[in-house]
């Protein structure tokens, strides 16, 4: 019988994870990768008794690894906030799924634990930009507003370091990052204890100031698109460049698009945090789309698409 950690490569991953594992230590195989590695269960040669941990990777690109998982006689349980698809309905699967726009996968293994390690949830949720929700589930903990800041911080680093085209554009393999982490009770001694935070937090910075020489395909009120070059720092910063845009303007929808060596694009969508709805509905309309109403993206957009998902986010954003 075996172990596996699966879990997406961002901090709601990985602090999903983390909380799970300061309750329940166990030695697992992980099972990660980028933040938009979300197949991971197929990864898995599932074989009976086989005990499967999946945490914020939807269970809509996942659906046939699990059914296989099961019918092979694994048990899995599976934590989420993505658009999911038909539930399985089996007595080994176990389902916390909610996709409502203010939880993260974090936030629900929080409430599975009664939260229990609630510093950890508050640091995935400032990383899902769910700021609201982070400062909401913060609340019973007293902190002040330069520890909350902090946690901010640490969120986003952790995020941040998620976003490329394969795990060598990223600072930190994500199960490395974990490991890490592993260790820590309370997220500040983490930000203090070891270098990570300092890294993520230059690199992440001299990532940014990449972004300022690229503008606007276009900007209304309503919507914005921006193209970023085939470059390793556009694929690591598009992410945090992306919430800045959401941040500065909040009745704004945002579309990064990141250029790829073959000329398709990675596209990723953010909804006006004021409305924050209709982004999964635009990108299941292209092949490799997915996601949830307030964040979704594209895997890789052909050239020849770009005419008509310009078009089809203005009509979303208008
Ligand atoms: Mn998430």
């Amino acid at each position: 019988m075996k172990f596996y950690d699966i879990f997406n490569g961002d901090a709601d991953g990985i602090c999903a994870l983390h909380q799970l594992r300061l309750e329940q230590p166990r030695a697992a195989e992980l099972v990660t990768g980028t933040k938009r590695d979300i197949a991971l269960v197929g990864r898995v040669a599932a074989q009976a008794g086989d005990q499967l941990t999946v945490l914020d990777v939807s269970l809509r690109s996942n659906v046939e690894a699990v059914q296989r998982a099961l019918a092979s006689g694994a048990k899995l349980q599976y934590f989420d906030h993505h658009a999911a698809g038909d539930i399985p309905q089996h007595p080994q699967f176990q389902a916390h799924i909610d996709t409502a726009p203010d939880v993260c996968t974090s936030l629900l293994v929080d409430r599975h634990l009664a939260g229990k390690h609630r510093l950890w949830a508050v640091v995935a949720a400032f990383g899902d930009n769910l700021v609201e929700s982070a400062v909401r589930a913060a609340q019973p903990l007293l902190l002040d507003h330069t520890e909350l800041a902090r946690l901010h911080e640490l969120g986003e680093a952790i995020n941040y370091n998620a976003y490329g085209e394969t795990v060598d554009d990223l600072h930190y393999h994500p199960a490395d990052l974990y490991r890490a982490i592993a260790p820590y009770n309370d997220p500040r001694h983490f930000i203090v204890d070891e270098p990570v935070f300092e890294v993520l937090k230059q690199a992440g910075a001299e990532d940014l100031v990449c972004t300022e020489a690229v503008s606007a395909e276009f900007a209304t009120d309503a919507a914005a698109l921006y193209i970023l070059p085939d470059a390793a720092w556009s694929r690591r910063v598009n992410g945090v460049f992306g919430n800045r845009l959401a941040r500065a303007e909040p009745q704004r929808a945002h579309a990064v698009l990141v250029t790829k060596a073959d000329g398709s694009y990675t596209v990723s969508v953010r909804a006006p945090r004021n409305k924050p709805l209709g982004a999964d509905v635009l990108c299941l309309a292209f092949t490799g789309g997915g996601g949830r109403k307030a964040a979704a993206g594209i895997n890789a957009l052909p050239q020849q698409e770009l005419m008509r998902f310009i078009a089809s986010f203005r009509n979303t954003y208008k």
